[in-house]
């Protein structure tokens, strides 16, 4: 493979990273099954994985219980000025943090391979994809890069001998002595774990953490953060959103991105399978959704990714039968719990839970257990080949043209089923002023309700502040082209602490109205906070439902309102001269609309 390679930047870089890593071995990666095939015997033959006797190709590791999650304390963006990092980002000097970390990685792959994997987000040779290069002491990222991108000799080629790259650097920061033995999951103390950024030069160093985004580079930290800042100076947008199409009985397409935080449905919503007859949902992608204006003038996406990194536990028939159905074959599981049968399981799933059970730490586990057998953030990786409802052009490089946004979050109280925007300004103040309660994606504390203006607080690759500045150009140049903007939140609950809303499946009631919407077939009422149904405006025949759930749903609790009013303000406050006039006017509209004023 390294013959393959025809760029002397790139073959540069990979030398200075191993003088500067030293690792006992170089293997350029060519994306082979074969590759794929080997390194997973080798990690189960290391006992860092478990073959599953009951899925075939399908393999279960267990992480160091301290590495479950991306870490936003340890998570760094790394500008020239700490202005363009804005308040939402952690920053360091950038030669500050080069000098720790360089002091890290110096000897850090000692006793392991380092892997040189090639890897293109989008389709190989697209407009709107990016090639980057991963270099990983983790075997288990190489596995993982294999599903969540396109890897391999066919990069390099389009890489040419100048063509452009995003240097991505990673260790698991945990170098072998002479003769030590390895752990399953080796890693760094959470104190040297560093998850940086340094988009003035698109550059990406990663130390210290194999799990999810913080080891799978071309995840979160290219596809959102270096991407969204690239997008920025480009005039196009890298969100954290799920692409979905939606057919109607009538054979009319529709294609909806939507933000939600980590862990409040994308994924779900990606693979629904739709209650109302004659409706057919087909996936597109469930995190990432780089959007560009095309000739036509109209916002066009395409997923950049080849895989879904989901969230295992919550995952049943009942819920998910599309993703049921996709991980029965090829698939790698992390921290979930393993049964005596050689079959994963997790909290939620279909069926009683077994009697017994290994649990994610390894540990007999059996119902009576006080502790969850899975990780609440134990997750799968999954090819998106193997999922039912993908559409099966769904790597078309031109991307499909976005109908419908939609924002959301998880708030058990005062944001109702779903509201509309006035407009693009009004849909911008709703994705800016965007709130979501705590869960377990990320491992620090965080307040029980934060803003997660666009679910992108943890994302945003420059200031928050510029960055809604740039989702109002956006609108300037789509103008009567753009999508329409929604607010959804399926997460409502009762005073007795049940759901409101079925969800899942049920949730395609409020997309067929949205796109109802879309077609002027539906009226709407105008209310403080947006445009929402009338009486009987989402379809709800075949479902039974308390009596009393849908007016509260539906409800405009002008009291709670009033209240998310102070810290949507205060939120907005930290970014001083970079907040825009734009949403100012939308904080002084929903103010004197809630009576405030
Ligand atoms: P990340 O991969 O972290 O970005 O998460 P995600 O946004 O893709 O969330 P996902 O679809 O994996 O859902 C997270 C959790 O929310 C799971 O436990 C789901 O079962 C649950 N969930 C998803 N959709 C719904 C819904 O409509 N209603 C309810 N009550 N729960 C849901
Ligand atoms: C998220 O947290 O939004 C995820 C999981 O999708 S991770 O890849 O770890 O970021
Ligand atoms: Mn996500």
């Amino acid at each position: 493979m390294a013959d393959v390679c025809r760029h002397e930047g790139l073959k540069s870089w990979v030398a200075e990273v191993a003088a500067m890593c030293r690792p006992d071995r170089t293997h350029w990666c060519d994306g082979s099954k074969g590759e794929y095939d080997l390194l997973m015997a080798q990690m189960v033959e290391a006992g860092a994985a478990v073959p599953l006797e009951k899925r075939p190709n399908c393999f279960l590791f267990r992480s160091d219980p301290t590495d479950v999650a991306r870490v936003e304390a340890r998570t760094y963006l790394s500008t020239a000025s700490p202005e363009d990092a804005g308040p939402t980002n952690n920053w360091i000097d950038p030669a500050e943090l080069k000098r720790t970390m360089t002091a890290l990685y110096d000897g850090c792959m000692s006793g392991r391979t380092m892997y040189v994997i090639p890897f293109s987000m989008g389709p190989i040779g697209s407009p709107l994809a990016k090639i980057g290069v991963q270099i990983t002491d983790s075997p288990y990222a190489v596995v993982n890069m294999h599903i969540m991108t396109r890897v391999g000799s066919k990069v390099l080629e389009e890489l040419g001998s100048g063509g452009e790259f995003i240097p991505c650097l990673h260790s698991v920061g945990a170098p072998l002595a002479p003769g030590e033995a390895d752990v399953p999951w080796p890693c760094a103390p959470m104190e040297e774990k560093y998850i940086s950024h340094f988009p003035e030069e698109n550059l990406i160093w990663s130390y210290g953490s194999g799990y999810g985004g913080n080891a799978l580079l071309g995840k979160k930290c290219l596809s959102l953060r270096i991407a969204s800042s690239i997008a920025r100076r480009e005039g196009w947008m890298a969100e954290h959103m799920l692409i979905l199409r939606l057919t109607n009985p009538e054979g009319r397409q529709y294609h909806i991105a939507g933000a939600f935080p980590s862990a409040c449905g994308k994924t779900n919503l990606a693979m629904i399978r739709p209650t109302i007859p004659g409706w057919k949902a087909e996936t597109i992608g469930d995190d990432i959704c780089w959007m560009k204006v095309r000739p036509d003038g109209r916002l066009h996406a395409i997923n950049p990714e080849t895989g879904f990194f989901g969230v295992a536990p919550g995952t049943s028939h009942a819920s998910n039968p599309v993703a049921t159905e996709m991980l029965m074959e090829d698939t790698i599981f992390t921290n979930c719990a393993l049964t005596g049968d050689g079959d994963v399981w997790w909290e939620d799933m279909d069926g009683p839970p077994p009697d017994h059970a290994i649990d994610w730490k390894g540990k007999d586990w059996t119902p009576d257990s006080a502790v969850p057998a899975a990780h609440p953030n134990a997750r799968f990786t999954a090819p998106a080949s193997r999922c039912p409802t993908e559409i099966h052009d769904w790597d078309d490089p031109e991307g499909v043209p976005i109908d419908i946004l939609i924002f959301g979050g998880r708030r058990s109280s005062v944001i109702p089923l779903v509201y509309e925007s006035f407009d693009w300004d009004h849909g911008v103040f709703m994705g800016a002023s965007a709130s979501s309660e705590a869960t377990a994606a990320i491992l620090d504390k965080v307040s029980p309700v934060r803003r997660d203006p666009f679910a992108m607080q943890p994302f945003c690759g420059y200031n928050m502040g510029d960055y809604f500045q740039h989702w109002f150009e956006m609108g300037d140049r789509l103008g009567d082209k753009a999508p329409r903007i929604f607010y959804v939140n399926w997460f409502r609950k009762g005073e007795d602490g049940r759901w409101l809303w079925p969800g899942f499946g049920e949730n395609s009631r409020v997309l067929k109205w949205m796109c109802d919407r879309v077609d002027g077939k539906v009226g709407a009422r105008e209310t403080a906070i947006g445009l929402m149904p009338e009486e009987g405006g989402i379809d709800l025949s075949g479902l039974s439902m308390p009596v009393g759930d849908m007016e509260e749903l539906l409800r405009v609790d002008v009291e709670g309102w009033r209240g998310e009013i102070p810290d949507t303000e205060r939120h907005f406050s930290q970014f001083g001269s970079h907040f825009t006039d734009r949403l100012r006017a939308q904080v002084a509209g929903i103010r004197k609309r809630l009576g405030l004023d």
